[in-house]
């Protein structure tokens, strides 16, 4: 059984195996386990997708490595700053060029004599990874966010981790819409008003039950639960889940930013994913929209 494919090429001296370590990093090739012994030393680059491609005719381009990427622009400006940190020429990275066959590329040369081509296909279905993952750039959102008032020791932190993580990830503060409620309880009605009434793409929630002090615990965090899904069932607007339910205060305070990170920012970074995932699936073809169901 064929398992993989494995490219090899050696690097002409120590240093140049460390620069071309450092650019395919900075690039975003996810680094493999590398290896060593007395002889030599490995380091190998992983990416999703590999062919072993033969040709007959015209080249798709000089380089014998070519790396399919998904935003070539911003691909070429982090080779363009890897090269400015490394003290190296521009020259190194070229310019993008249109290419015969619906692609645009653009060719790296980290060291003398590695030549890689990075491109990519003006189809943004091609060579698309098996699963549809949604990216983390909130760019162009709007989110509703909905925390409650109860606990605010505790909301206030997770409410301030959602925006942190919003705003970092490229969102805009006008683009945010935050709307307090008294209570988990009014959590899933004020929700449902932002996802039906105004033009968020996402919805996030964020409140706190602590069992201890709270009569029908139970009762309440399974119609919170649900009016939360509900909503996001019903009007197709994703709503994250950042309602804690914890036992103690302590416990709520750990999950707020002290010790278990702050589950509001975890819950903005799901909301973002989300948003991306359905425009994603809402650019498919429809076959192919019919066949992931
Ligand atoms: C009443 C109540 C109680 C006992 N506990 C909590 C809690 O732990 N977390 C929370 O967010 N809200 C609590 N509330 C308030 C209810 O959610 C609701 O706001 C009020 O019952 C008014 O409808």
């Amino acid at each position: 059984m064929v398992k993989g494919i494995t490219l090899v090429r050696a690097a002409r001296t120590a240093a140049d195996f460390e620069r071309v370590k450092s650019f395919l990093a900075a690039i975003g090739l996810e680094p493999g386990r590398a290896w060593s012994n007395d002889q030599s030393q490995g380091s190998p680059f992983l990416a999703p997708i590999g062919n072993l491609e033969f040709v007959a005719g015209k080249l798709p381009a000089t380089p014998e490595i070519l790396v399919e990427v998904t935003s070539l622009d911003t691909v070429r400006e982090v080779a363009l700053e890897w090269a400015a940190k490394a003290g190296l020429k521009e020259e190194l990275i070229a310019p993008t060029v249109t290419t015969h066959w619906n692609s645009r590329l653009f060719i790296a040369e980290p060291v003398p004599g590695l030549i890689l081509g990075f491109w990519e296909s003006e189809n943004p279905h091609h060579g698309r990874p098996l699963a549809i993952e949604g990216d983390l750039s909130a760019s162009g959102m709007r989110f509703g966010i909905v925390a409650a008032r109860w606990n605010a020791v505790i909301t206030d932190r997770l409410l301030q981790g959602a925006m942190d993580a919003l705003l970092r990830s490229g969102a805009r503060k006008d683009d945010l819409k935050i709307v307090r409620v008294p209570g988990a309880w009014e959590i899933p009605a004020a929700a449902r008003l932002l996802a039906e009434g105004t033009k968020v793409d996402a919805v996030i929630t964020l409140g706190v039950l602590l069992r201890g002090e709270t009569a029908h615990y139970e009762a309440i965090y399974n119609e919170v639960s649900r009016g939360i899904g509900q909503s996001q069932q019903e009007t197709g607007v994703p709503h994250a889940f950042g309602v804690l339910t914890c036992e103690t205060l302590e416990q709520a305070l750990d999950r707020a930013g002290l010790k278990m990170g702050n589950k509001g920012f975890e819950a903005a970074l799901a909301a973002i994913e989300m948003v991306s995932v359905k425009r994603k699936i809402g650019t498919l073809p429809v076959t192919e929209t019919a066949a992931i169901r």
